[in-house]
């Protein structure tokens, strides 16, 4: 793809200079695009995962609008703590399924969290972006993932691609799939909370990696939360499930050394106060109570949702060789044991946070 051609019918400033892949996402197709004046980030939305790019394009600049309201509203940098979409001239946001943002400078965007206080900062940073949407209308979103989090369905998809995946991969994968379908009768408890009403609906992220954020290259704090396909309606609480699966595991979820893959408590308590604060005592009770549920839940489903990918010949995320699935399924369920292991002591750690 002639990626200076399509980064020119965007309204850009400046002469281009190079326009080269970027990144380490799993989904989009990234480029870095250099121009004489700044840098962009340009991204192909994968269409097989994300089927209408108007309608997801149409909640970003929605999203990152109203954002930009509260930011400045606070005396914040709006061109700094969230995205800002680049029009094509076109007269939209998108050439055919490519858009472009600008690049947030300043800043990292970290693969594993090093130190509690880089995680605390995350979760600042991840709480405050969810109290910010807290009275974004949400009806109005379009469900871009239908079911995203929805756990008990990840595991029904699950269970067909354990009948109709790969067959030699099925044998090859016995233990982790017995594993897996022997822990299926806990994973409903946050769906049924939602649908009780007992745990609140609310416009959340639902994809709080920590690759999805950028900090302050100085101060290490949160700055922009970033990759926003996923916003939608869901839970708090899948949104601290998901940070907690991929920032408390200090060797990350590509790691097939499953000698150094745990869930550090150090890490969960650093995070756990920091999204806490983040959303400055908009929490209920319930949610707190369900907070080592939810990192559970979240590393369960990611668990079913690499292994079935694995099963079914690696039709969603993008690999680099070829048992990457299966490499990243044993690691996420060695991380759900550590968690099952850890499970007094990190509610523990939830409790003692005023
Ligand atoms: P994916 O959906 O494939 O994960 P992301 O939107 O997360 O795509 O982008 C992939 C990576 O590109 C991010 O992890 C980050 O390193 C970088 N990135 C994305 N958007 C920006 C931006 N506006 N400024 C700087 N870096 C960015
Ligand atoms: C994907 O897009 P990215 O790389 O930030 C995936 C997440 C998974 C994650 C696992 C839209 O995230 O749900 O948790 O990979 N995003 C989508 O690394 O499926
Ligand atoms: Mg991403």
């Amino acid at each position: 793809m002639d990626y200076i051609a399509i980064a020119n019918q965007f309204d850009i400033e400046g002469e281009i200079i190079s326009a080269e892949p970027y990144g380490n996402g799993l989904i989009n197709s990234t480029i870095l695009v250099v121009t004489s004046a700044r840098r962009y980030i340009m991204q192909a939305i994968n269409t097989n995962i994300f089927t209408c790019p108007d309608k997801l394009t149409e909640n970003i600049v929605r999203i990152t609008d109203f954002l930009k309201g509260k930011i400045a509203a606070r005396g914040g940098d709006v061109m700094r703590e969230t995205l800002t979409p680049v029009r094509a001239k076109n007269g939209g946001f998108l050439v055919g399924n490519l858009r472009m943002y600008h690049f947030i400078e300043g800043c990292v965007c970290l693969e594993r969290i090093e130190n509690p206080s880089q995680f605390y900062e995350t979760g600042k940073a991840f709480g405050h972006f969810q109290l910010m949407l807290n009275d974004f209308p949400a009806d109005s979103l379009f469900e871009v993932i239908p079911d995203f989090h929805n756990t008990p369905k990840r595991v029904e998809s699950f269970k067909q691609a354990v009948e109709n995946g790969i067959k030699e991969r099925i044998e090859e994968c016995e233990n982790e799939i017995k594993a897996l379908l022997s822990r299926k009768g806990d994973v409903s408890i946050i769906m049924d909370g939602l649908d009780s009403g007992a745990i609140p609906l609310r416009v959340t992220h639902n994809d709080t990696k920590i690759n999805n954020i950028m900090l302050d290259a100085n101060t290490l704090r949160g700055v922009c939360v970033i990759d926003l396909d996923t916003v939608m309606p869901g839970s708090a609480l899948f949104d601290f499930g998901d940070a907690i699966r991929s920032g408390t595991n200090p060797a990350g979820e590509d790691e097939s050394d499953l000698s150094k893959v745990y869930c550090s408590a150090q890490l969960f308590e650093a995070f756990a106060r920091g999204f806490i604060e983040g959303m400055a005592g908009n929490l209920t009770e319930n949610e707190r109570g369900l907070m080592v549920r939810a990192a559970w839940t979240i590393v369960y489903e990611q668990a079913v949702r690499f292994l079935g990918d694995y099963l079914m010949g690696d039709v969603y995320y993008s690999i680099k060789y070829p048992k990457h699935n299966l490499v990243r399924a044993k690691n996420q369920l060695a991380l759900l044991l550590d968690i099952e292991n850890k499970w007094d002591e990190l509610e523990g750690i939830v409790r003692g946070i005023d």
